[in-house]
């Protein structure tokens, strides 16, 4: 006896491409700035180019890598936006200072998207060397920046999404309890 199978085609979630109706915060190192500000011009081009208006960008600076984390918190728990793009360059010195900017960076960016609900883009470059800095930074590598625009559009998006769908869901009172 054959068991006739019918295809299983399941609902697909994705966020689009488009940033108009959202609001974005980039938080940007100052430190390595020369690779930084080409970094935020390419995200700023990239939300542009998907429809965002000024008025619902922000960008604000900081120091250093290490102190993005605290910024991007501090934005996400305002409420006002949808999607963080934090950007920094971190370059290996002499000595082991690289490896703990990093992984804190890292672990810190990790923390508040997780702490908040709020989707925040790393767009760090952590390079051995300026040359492969430059690369990600406009040339060989294309631009992280734009790269880091359109992760922050697709995952706001997604975000509203899914939180539509919650609510959905508890209005039918389909909302399965654990
Ligand atoms: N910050 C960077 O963003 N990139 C680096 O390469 C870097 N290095 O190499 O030292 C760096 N250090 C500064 C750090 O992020 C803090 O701003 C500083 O330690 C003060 O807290």
């Amino acid at each position: 006896m054959t068991i006739m199978t019918e295809k299983l085609q399941p609902n697909k979630i994705s966020g689009e491409l488009t940033a108009q109706g959202l609001r974005f915060g980039i938080i940007v190192s100052r430190f390595n700035s020369f690779i930084t500000e080409r970094l935020l011009a390419a995200a700023t081009d990239g939300l542009e180019r998907a429809g965002a208006k000024s008025k619902d960008v922000d960008v604000v600076h900081v120091p250093g890598a290490f102190e993005l984390p605290l910024i991007a918190k501090k934005l996400a728990a305002t409420g006002k936006y949808d999607a963080l793009i934090t950007i920094g360059c971190v370059l290996r010195g002499e000595t082991t200072h690289y490896d703990y900017v990093c992984s804190e960076t890292a672990r810190g960016l990790q923390l508040a998207q997780m702490d908040t609900g709020v989707p925040v883009m790393f767009c760090v470059l952590t390079c051995d060397t300026l040359e492969q800095a430059i690369d990600r930074a406009g040339l060989k590598g294309g631009n992280k920046g734009f790269e880091a625009a359109l992760g922050a559009i697709e995952m706001a998006h997604l975000s509203r999404r899914i939180r539509s769908e919650k609510s959905k869901a508890a209005a039918s009172g389909k909302k399965r309890s654990k």
